[in-house]
């Protein structure tokens, strides 16, 4: 076998992967063998070239134009309206699926589990995933319909995941109407040569392909195709780190439908040029989304006359996807770019012994699925008020945003909102939560409490 696997990576020059194969036992270099196999390397040799010249997006991005947007406050109630009736008929007649991209580990949270296990509700202690699958389940209630979701784990979160939705029964969630899927995987190289790094002597490193390989990963099992045979012709797309997402927002998919539009995005307007959210822009006859970290500072603070920001439009990972449009692509070579990160990652040198760099050594290969942007023949981006709609959790305690604490209190001001709305009362401060399985908006809410009640500090309502 070893002559075998030389054959394959001496093209390559990557034989240093079988430096201890000899020190190997068999269900060792059986596991080694089969990771050999399955990378494409003449794939990984293009990828690591194509870095080392990659072009610096800071000369176009100053040609960069906001988007064409449903902008809050500028739609008139009537288009809102037609919305979200139009996103309420496509529930009822059950042509919408969930996809939650949940591959993330809390690790940035000093979490040592899938994120979507985190327990975030403020009063209730719930973790991400009960709040989504319950807003899942709310909007079925109200749709009289189903709502398929397919929640893409990676190969760190996924048997955990697994077991937990096992262990909790989904959270009320039909089996038949859930499908978890693992993404793929990357390997890293050494940044200096390109080199396959090892992470033991019998395993290569290989990391999550990024949400892009959700694409390839619906195909792969099939998740597509069982779209189609459902009928489901919208796709929801989210993050299990935001648990204020308006699962299914009906105005939404409501917009995405009115606009024929392939690919369509909720955005919020930035406050400050270096919020951490892909920017929205036009460029090159495209709508394409530029991440924070690659918009240089010049571009992020230009302004308009008012004193706004030029490039307003921030994503909150939110997106819906025609299936019909992710079915073409997914079958399309080369349909997303790759991304390259340089990264500090552990090793096996030649010595055989494990090396933790100190600066960063390797280039990581991640795909992100907003790419697929520019190939959507139509696409629409409508402005959501972040209050209602976003409250990341992304950072540990103590960090100046984005922590359990920011999302939390973000949760109960949107909590105080609702029970307002529905005509209950509610002090200024108190801590409440609401269980989207009793009442998703305020008018399901005024079916269900009567007006004018007094909501005390501390309540679940659920
Ligand atoms: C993401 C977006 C950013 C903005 C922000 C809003 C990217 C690159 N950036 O920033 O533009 O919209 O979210 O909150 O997307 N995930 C997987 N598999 C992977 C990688 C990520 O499932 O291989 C999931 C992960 O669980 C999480 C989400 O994708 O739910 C976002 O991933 P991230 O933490 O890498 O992106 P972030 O938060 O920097």
């Amino acid at each position: 076998m070893k002559e075998e696997l030389l054959t394959i990576l001496r093209p390559y020059h990557q034989e240093h992967l079988l430096a201890f194969w000899d020190e190997l036992d068999q269900e060792e270099q059986a596991h080694l063998a089969e990771q050999i196999k399955a990378i494409d390397l003449a794939l990984i040799t293009k990828m690591y070239a194509a870095c080392c010249t990659e072009t610096n997006h800071s000369q176009n991005t100053l040609l960069a134009e906001p988007p064409v947007a449903v902008r809050m406050g500028a739609s008139t109630d009537v288009d809102q309206r037609a919305a979200e009736q139009a996103g309420l008929a496509a529930l009822a007649d059950g042509t919408v699926g969930v996809a939650l991209v949940a591959g993330g580990q809390g690790s940035r949270l000093g979490f040592d589990h899938p994120k979507g296990m985190y327990p975030i509700g403020p009063i209730s202690g719930s973790t991400l995933f009960d709040i989504l699958f319950g807003k899942v389940i709310a909007t079925r209630s109200r749709a009289k319909a189903s709502v398929p979701i397919y929640l893409m784990t990676s190969p760190a979160t996924h048997q955990e995941t697994l077991a937990y939705l096992n262990r909790e029964q989904n959270f009320g969630i039909p089996a038949a109407e859930i499908m978890v899927f693992c993404q793929g995987t990357m390997p890293a190289v050494d940044a200096t040569n390109g080199k396959l790094l090892l992470k033991s002597k019998s395993s290569l490193f290989l990391s999550p392909d990024g949400h892009g390989g959700m694409l390839a990963a619906l195909n792969r099992c099939e998740a597509l195709r069982d779209m189609q045979r459902r009928g489901i012709k919208h796709l929801f797309y989210f993050q299990v780190d935001n648990p204020l997402a308006t699962v299914c927002d009906p105005a939404l998919i409501g917009h995405h439908i009115l606009a024929r539009s392939e690919y369509t995005l909720q955005v919020i307007a930035k406050q400050a040029p270096e919020d951490k959210v892909g920017n929205v822009v036009q460029l090159e006859g495209q709508t394409q989304i530029i991440e924070y970290s690659d918009l240089p500072a010049e571009t992020a603070n230009l302004r308009n006359p008012d004193g706004s920001l030029k490039l307003w439009a921030g994503s909150i990972a939110v997106h819906v996807f025609d299936v019909d449009f992710l079915c073409r692509l997914a079958v399309q070579r080369d349909a997303l770019p790759i991304h390259y990160a340089r990264k500090m990652v552990n090793f096996v040198d030649s010595d055989g012994k494990i090396c933790q760099p100190i600066e960063p050594n390797a280039i990581k290969f991640e795909q992100f699925i907003f790419d697929l942007l520019p190939s959507a023949s139509s696409t629409i981006t409508v402005e959501v008020d972040p209050a209602m709609a976003f409250a990341p959790l992304k950072n540990g305690p103590g960090e100046k945003t984005d922590t359990a604490e920011h999302v939390q209190q973000q949760l109960m001001h949107f909590y105080r909102q609702t029970l307002r709305a529905a005509g209950l009362q509610v002090a200024e401060t108190a801590r409440v939560e609401i269980d989207p399985r009793f009442a998703l908006t305020p008018g399901l809410l005024k079916n269900k409490i009567a007006a004018g009640s007094v909501i005390k500090d501390g309540t679940y309502v659920h």
